[in-house]
């Protein structure tokens, strides 16, 4: 049984849990003890980070190099495309969703609570928001999905990057679009029968987390 370290609100930490769902895996999840990047969570996880997981003798941090080993481990059903070259843009898609989207969308977490809100913080990252979804718009053409019909490894990080984004529109009135054709990609993954049900939970947990924040 393999055991997921996560805390509800970790946007990586629905990546993999729609792995383990896609793949039909068991698994048992605890939250880090004394919480992430505590010392009794660095003794078990160097990174100190979330998610992380214990398999067999294997104990693993980053999502994404989690997503990769269950996929190599459990490989039905697969998780990334055949052929070289769409394989190469599932994984630089990964990454631009990991290193360049996400980050951005965090930056603005310390901007929910209003007390804390700077209006040019705000503004000016929602030019660098806008400009990395519209790269991500020339680098993706999802069909429906990043790799075609099938669940991807490329496709679970949007899931809840899609539910903050949504959720910072809301609650700052961010001046940022998503493309139609990202629109389009967002509406067909939250539908998918691996996806669908860590979508409600992740947009449910990461509203109580907002309004945990908005009310003080
Ligand atoms: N690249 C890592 C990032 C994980 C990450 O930043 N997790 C956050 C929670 S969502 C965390 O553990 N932060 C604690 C820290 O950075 O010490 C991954 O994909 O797993």
């Amino acid at each position: 049984m393999i055991t997921l370290y996560n805390v509800p609100v970790s946007s990586y930490g629905a990546k993999v849990r729609i792995i383990l769902r896609h793949k039909g895996l068991d698994w048992t999840e605890l939250a880090p003890p004394d919480g992430y990047g505590s010392p009794a969570y660095r003794a078990i996880i160097a990174s100190g980070t979330v998610p992380a997981i214990i398999d067999g003798d294997l104990n693993l941090a980053d999502s994404e190099a989690i997503a990769e080993y269950l996929d190599e481990a459990h490989p039905d059903p697969a998780m990334m495309p055949s052929g070289i070259g769409a394989r190469a843009r599932a994984r630089e898609i990964s990454r631009f969703h990991d290193t360049r989207l996400e980050p951005v969308l965090r930056s603005y977490f310390a901007q929910v609570a209003p007390a804390t809100r700077d209006a040019d913080i705000i503004a000016s990252n929602a030019h660098l928001l806008q400009d990395r979804i519209d790269q991500l718009a020339v680098i993706a053409s999802p069909a429906p999905l990043m790799t075609g019909e099938d669940l991807a490894i490329a496709d679970c990080g949007f899931v809840a990057s899609f539910a903050i984004l949504a959720l910072l529109q809301d609650i700052l009135d961010l001046p940022v679009t998503l493309p139609a054709d990202l629109a389009a990609y967002g509406a067909a993954l939250a539908a998918h029968p691996s996806v669908s049900e860590e979508d409600d939970r992740y947009r449910a947990v990461l509203a109580d987390w907002a309004s945990a924040k908005i009310d003080g």
